[in-house]
């Protein structure tokens, strides 16, 4: 009989998207010069793929190619041809359900920060099995607090570029640790509520569904933007509006979107109570129509 350790070790090994090769993890491996590791000089993209499907892929990669333009970093390479990689690497590894991250670095330099000393991009992708919020946080919904930690100044950086500067989420997602729940919120300067460490923000009063604006410090979420659209259908009245913790403590009902989390209840903020403290009905209504969506769109991995 086949025990779990030996097994494991004849797992064929996942293979990565790197530089223009596919290549075992084992061998995917980067420089420590790379200037996304010594300082964060990089964008990136968290993908998914349902059933054979990868979902929104244009819009990930419109955002990838802003969000790089925005740094002046150059892919050197079509976006065309960078998303016939990313199905190349569900392809290569038989995944059908899978997340993807898709990184772009400024690449390989000196150990000072000046950009034009890298002179080309480090490109590459995983694609994994993905790991979920259990079905029971669908169910039941989560606990999130708010953190101490401010979101960047927009100002500083645009909300807009999903770069590798991931610290000031990493300190919020920290306070959410110590506090024993999954999530937290992140407030901006001004005290308005911004987002999420990893997540957009909703909440729900009558038929009105709000978010913040994205200048309110929040990534322009691709699953946000669905939500939006599906609000609007189920008949809610859909607005971006700056709004802070009291509008979610007597919100009716609050939840979180993301690539990873879909649509997610919240039923506790800051040990309060929120709306029944139970997922409400408009959020397990949006719930079912995003896995809907997700079930029906989305690019082929393998070409028809
Ligand atoms: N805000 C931030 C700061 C994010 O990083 C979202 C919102 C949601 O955006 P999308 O496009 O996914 O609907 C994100 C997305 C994780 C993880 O492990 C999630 C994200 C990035 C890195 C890791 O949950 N981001």
């Amino acid at each position: 009989m086949k025990t779990k350790a030996s097994s494991s070790k004849t797992a064929p090994q996942k293979l990565i998207y790197l530089n223009g090769q596919l290549v075992p993890e084992k061998e995917a491996k980067i420089s420590v010069f790379d200037h996304g590791l010594l300082y964060g000089d990089g964008v990136f993209e968290g993908i998914r793929a349902y059933k054979g499907r990868v979902f929104r892929l244009r819009e990930h990669m419109q955002r990838l190619y802003h969000s790089a333009r925005a740094i002046t970093l150059d892919v050197k390479m079509p976006m065309e041809e960078l998303e016939q990689k990313v199905l190349d690497t569900l392809r290569a590894n038989k995944l059908r359900d899978a997340y993807v991250r898709l990184v772009v670095t400024r690449g390989t330099g000196d150990l000072g920060l000046d950009p034009r000393k890298c002179r080309k991009p480090t490109v590459f992708i995983i694609a994994n099995e993905i790991t979920l919020y259990p079905e029971s946080c669908y169910k039941n919904g989560l606990e999130v607090i708010t953190a101490s930690t401010r979101r960047n100044s927009p100002q500083a950086l645009s909300p807009n570029v999903k770069s590798l500067n991931y610290l000031n989420n990493i300190l919020a997602k920290i306070e959410a640790n110590l506090g024993g729940v999954p999530e937290a919120i992140l407030l901006n300067l001004e005290g308005y509520i911004a987002e999420c460490t990893g997540d957009n923000i909703f909440y729900i009063r009558g038929r009105n569904l709000y978010t913040p604006p994205i200048a309110a410090g929040a990534l322009p979420g691709i699953t946000r933007e669905c939500v939006l659209k599906l609000g609007a259908d189920l008949g809610l009245s859909p607005e971006e509006k700056l709004f802070t913790s009291y509008d979610l403590y007597v919100a009716d009902e609050v939840f979180l979107t993301g690539t990873a989390a879909e649509v997610i209840p919240v039923v506790k903020l800051d040990s309060r109570v929120i709306g029944s403290g139970k997922p409400g009905p408009l959020t397990q209504k949006l719930i079912r129509a995003f896995r809907d969506l997700t079930s029906r769109e989305g690019v082929p991995i393998t070409p028809a």
